[in-house]
């Protein structure tokens, strides 16, 4: 059994409950057992194009663990299986999604490959992956960038807010 987290945002199409739904969706992926679910967290938009007179959406962002058998490739191949399933569009970089679920961190494996890199190689500067992830693995040592602990500067909790009342 391997240990992985995956970040989840959406800012589409009742993002709350897009965010819920994918914990469940994520609990039903083959040899693969969620573990633990961060807080949803609604967040203000990081490097997402403004491309009309309308302000880029909120995210509702949330972190999980799981333990999965599937190798991180299949892994990958699952999460944009769900993805799609939620009707994901891509007509340009970082568009508004209804659900975006990102591979951070499989074991303590690193690789660069055409296909995936891990670590997830923003993770470490985002605030919105860190204080969901930092909820539910305090402890955690991010391959290459060290101690969840110390890569949360209070910076990056600035436009983030946890939602209480929504598990
Ligand atoms: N995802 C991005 C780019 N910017 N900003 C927030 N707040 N939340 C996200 O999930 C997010 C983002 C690319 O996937
Ligand atoms: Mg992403
Ligand atoms: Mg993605």
């Amino acid at each position: 059994m391997a240990l992985a987290f995956i970040a989840l945002g959406s800012n589409l199409a009742d993002p709350i409950l897009q965010v819920k739904n994918a914990f469940a969706a994520l609990s039903k992926i083959p040899k693969t057992r969620v573990i633990k679910c961060s807080s949803l967290y609604r967040t203000a938009p990081i490097d997402c194009p403004q491309t009309t007179e309308q302000s880029v959406p909120d995210f509702i962002n949330a972190v999980v663990e799981i333990e999965t058998t599937l190798s991180p490739e299949a892994l990958l191949t699952a999460l944009h299986t769900i993805e799609n399933a939620a009707g994901r569009e891509r007509p340009y970089i970082n568009a508004p999604r209804v659900l975006d679920c990102d591979l951070l961190l499989y074991e303590n494996i690193v690789q660069n490959t055409a296909k995936l890199t891990l670590p997830h190689p923003r993770m470490h500067t985002r605030g919105f992956v860190l204080l969901p992830l930092f909820e539910i693995a305090p402890q955690l040592i991010v391959p290459k960038h060290g101690k969840i602990a110390q890569l949360m500067t209070p910076q990056l909790a600035q436009g983030i807010q946890k939602l209480e009342n929504h598990l």
